[in-house]
């Protein structure tokens, strides 16, 4: 360690740093009056002045050893809070729970000081702040880039049952754990024109010129491994004007309107797009993504020259890009650009070292959700990428050509540019064409898409394809989430399994001990208590631990099936009204999620199962049976809650339609059982766990497609009791006596024979399955020893084992940090 550092950190305490942080830094009094943010502060402060030394050290070291580092770019990293992470990683729990007893404070009374770092929309920006968890405490060097948006992911309230979006003021009190590096701003440019030139040598070369400039400054936040001494960065950018923007802009005319114009660059990061179709197309996202995509290519090619000059001879070897989806794709032609006109390499050279650097990660099977942008649009923002991107269209188009001669139809189904009135850039192509890996994030997702979207492209170059399956970090989704069955897991296994969780497979053989299960079903019990009181505190709904805790939790989307969910309470509800109560099991059924703003369907859904529950929770008739609640605002820290206390887990998608799934990974480390489809990672949650300790049902993606040729959804209704009765409280307004016909949508949706996500289909194999859950339920032990199966078999789904499946496979960084 660095030896000054080292020093000054061992000659002061925890107590006397904080105190100091409290009183100096932050320049408060200790007047016993509302101090818990300020103390949450000076102990952030406190904990990252123990980051920063190792933090150097780790960049000493890279730098000296010349490590293969690999940037992940993504527009999301929805990395929640830190100061729980900070305690566990670096192992200060208990001397900080001692040093705050002379202030009289709980630790967890200042944890929920902190405002979570909402920087994504769900699971994929998850994946990324999970994958830097993993990266870190692999000792790998990888460095996050994203974007510091001023205003994160917004915050929903219920308001009459409806949905209401309030703005994510995130930094508003600043931030403790980020530091600003003003000395590393780069340059980004927009719009201009692009212009051919010959040097002084006389070669043929292209610069960007007339162009409107933006700053982009980094502010680092550190990501230490576990109790490793590695800390890696994650590193986001933030707008600022240039001065000389507003004065050629404004060069007649006021100082004050000049100043004002200062708005228009700093817009690019002031907001996170929620992902909605509505958004789709919009100029300030695609803004973003170039911002992101140049600022981190610069940052990069700059420490590059800083150590070998303009030889890139060795590059590709040195470093590498994976890109998060296609928003951040536009790199490929970045780094072409910059390449090429900055550092004067040929087109053949700046090839092979894009293609060597670039891998593309895909997220999405929705065709509707794949990124096109305008060309029109793009040509006017960036007139240089868009000349590169024809040069490798028509390049790749040769290519095309020489393997299928004269299928021009192939040509155009694979061209980078869809033609059409508005021809339109596709940017998964672009992944495709630019990259050397192709990956999806579950096995049936990989297949579907080399299978289906992405065919063309496989048949072509099927050795850039590969899948690799999400996982989830088991620091904060069990040993920081669960601390009592963490606690029990390091009584009996030891304390291994935090970074190598197939350990928990020794957990197998106790699933039948009546003295493990006890024990393990009383920290079950335990963390139902603190979910309850979470649910009695947000929603004023009251659930009783001996009840099955029935969660679905995950964005409100028509794919995702709580429509189904909501069906199925209802059923219960008419159930239990006709005094059919024989083996019901009472249950609470929670759910949470945000719809996209614009998304008015995913809205409505909301409305349905905020009414239903108003319906369910004050009928006497059902206090024992059934309890509903919607959660507002689900979050990442809500999710801490949620999943160490849940029992069954719903993960219930149109199959062929949910990529992978990450919440479904959560619940099972924790016990939680799943009710799947055959979708995403479900099927290999379900085969590592057994089909005994899962609960399947519905239609098989082949089975889904095969059927909508002639689905019928009214036939089905007609045909299942329960299912007509479903829908004729749904018709006749049950749930919304006065608020006539707000659910129609809702019922036409159900009753289409192309409805895309066959509800109706379904439903009676759903409710069957439901039975059958609440029939093991009641079988305490059964149930015990199912739940203890899936925690012991979740090993897998830990994102270091797909962290080490990336590293091994894709970025080829077998050499670790140290
Ligand atoms: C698109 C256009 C404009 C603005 C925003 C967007 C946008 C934003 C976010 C589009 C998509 C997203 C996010 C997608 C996502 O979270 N996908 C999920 O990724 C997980 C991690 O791989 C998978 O587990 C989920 O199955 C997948 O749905």
């Amino acid at each position: 360690m660095n030896q000054t550092l080292a020093r000054a950190l061992k000659a002061t305490t925890l107590e006397e740093d904080l105190q100091r942080h409290y009183s100096l830094t932050l320049g408060r009094e200790d007047t016993g009056g509302d101090t818990d943010f300020h103390l949450y502060q000076a102990l952030a402060l406190t904990l990252r002045d123990r980051l920063v030394a190792r933090w150097q050290d780790t960049r000493e070291h890279c730098r000296e050893q010349g490590c293969k580092t690999i940037n992940y770019l993504s527009l999301e990293f929805l990395m929640g809070r830190t100061l729980g992470n900070a305690l566990l990683n670096l192992d200060l729990e208990e001397p900080v729970r001692a040093a705050l007893q002379s202030w009289a404070r709980d630790l967890e009374q200042l944890e929920d000081e902190e405002l979570d770092a909402g920087l994504g929309n769900g699971g994929l920006g998850r994946l990324a702040a999970c994958f830097l968890d993993s990266c870190a405490t692999l000792e790998l060097p990888v460095t996050g880039y994203g974007i510091r948006y001023q205003y994160g992911m917004f915050h929903q309230r219920i308001e009459n049952g409806y949905q209401v979006e309030y703005p994510d003021r995130w930094l508003r009190h600043g931030n403790p754990w980020e530091i600003e590096c003003p000395e590393a701003t780069r340059r980004i440019r927009f719009f201009g024109r692009s212009e051919h030139y010959h040097d002084s040598d006389g070669a043929q070369r292209v610069r960007w010129v007339d162009t409107r400039d933006v700053l982009a400054v980094p502010y680092d936040i550190p990501v230490p491994g576990y109790r490793n001494g590695t800390v890696n960065t994650l590193r986001l950018w933030k707008a600022e004007a240039t001065d000389e923007f507003d004065f050629n802009e404004f060069n007649a005319g006021s100082y004050t309107d000049a100043v004002a114009a200062k708005n228009e660059a700093e817009q690019i990061t002031m907001v996170l797009y929620p992902n909605d179709a509505s958004e789709q197309g919009k100029v300030l996202r695609l803004r973003q993504q170039y911002f992101l995509a140049s600022a981190s290519l610069q940052d990069v090619l700059a420490r590059w020259v800083t150590v070998h000059g303009e030889d890139f001879s060795g590059f590709a070897r040195g470093n590498g890009f994976q890109l998060n989806d296609t928003h951040p794709t536009i790199a490929i032609a970045e780094l072409m650009r910059l390449l090429l006109d900055e550092h004067c390499l040929g087109w053949n050279e700046a090839w092979v070292i894009t293609n060597a650097t670039m891998a593309y990660t895909n997220h999405t099977l929705l065709p509707e959700a794949l990124e096109k942008w305008s060309v029109k649009l793009f040509g006017e923002l960036f007139p240089r990428l868009l000349e590169i991107i024809y040069e490798i269209n028509a390049r790749f188009l040769s290519r095309v050509a020489d393997h299928w001669p004269g299928d021009t139809e192939r040509q155009a189904r694979m061209s980078l540019v869809e033609e059409g009135p508005e021809p339109m850039l596709r940017m998964a192509f672009l992944g495709i064409v630019g990259s050397h890996s192709v990956n999806g994030v579950a096995a049936l997702h990989t297949r579907l898409l080399t299978e289906g979207l992405f065919r063309d492209f496989h048949q072509l170059m099927p050795h850039k394809f590969n899948n690799k399956t999400n996982g989830v970090t088991p620091r904060r989704w069990l040993a920081q989430c669960n601390p009592g069955l963490a606690e029990l897991l390091n009584e009996t296994l030891g304390s291994g399994w935090v970074t190598d969780l197939d350990q928990l497979q020794a957990l197998a053989p106790l699933a039948g001990d009546s003295n493990f299960a006890e024990r393990y079903m009383a920290i079950r019990r335990d963390n139902k208590l603190d979910l309850a009181r979470l649910v009695q505190e947000r929603c004023n709904v009251s659930f009783a631990p001996d009840m099955l805790f029935d969660v679905q939790v995950k964005r409100i989307h028509e794919y995702k099936r709580q429509l189904l969910n909501i069906l199925h309470v209802i059923h219960l509800y008419a159930r239990v009204l006709s005094g059919n109560t024989a083996d019901i099991q009472p249950r609470c059924v929670l759910f949470g999620g945000k719809a996209a703003p614009g998304y008015a369907m995913a809205k409505l859904i909301i409305k349905l199962i905020n009414n239903v529950a108003t319906v369910v929770n004050r009928d006497p008739r059902l206090h024992d049976w059934l309890r509903v609640a919607f959660l507002p605002d689900y979050r990442v820290t809500a999710m801490e809650v949620i999943c160490a206390g849940t029992d069954l887990s719903e993960q219930i998608s149109t199959a062929g339609k949910e990529a992978s799934g990450t919440g479904n990974m959560k619940f099972m480390m924790n016990g939680a059982i799943t009710i799947g489809t055959l979708d995403g990672a479900n099927i290999e949650i379900r085969e590592a766990v057994g089909e005994d300790n899962f609960f399947l049902f519905g239609l098989t993606a082949e089975e889904v497609e095969a059927r909508r040729q002639d689905y019928d959804p009214d036939a089905l209704i007609a045909a299942d009791q329960d299912l007509a009765r479903v829908m004729q409280l749904l018709d006749s307004g049950h749930f919304n006596l006065l608020e006539f016909g707000i659910f129609d949508p809702i019922v036409a949706a159900i009753r289409s024979g192309s409805d895309p996500w066959m509800t109706a289909a379904d439903f009676r194999s759903y409710v069957d399955t439901q039975q059958r859950v609440d029939a093991c339920y009641r079988d305490t032990a059964l149930w015990a020893r199912k739940s203890i199966l899936n925690t012991a078999s979740s090993g897998r789904f830990s994102s270091d084992r797909t962290i080490r499946e990336y590293a091994d496979e894709i970025w080829f960084a077998d050499r670790p940090v140290w």
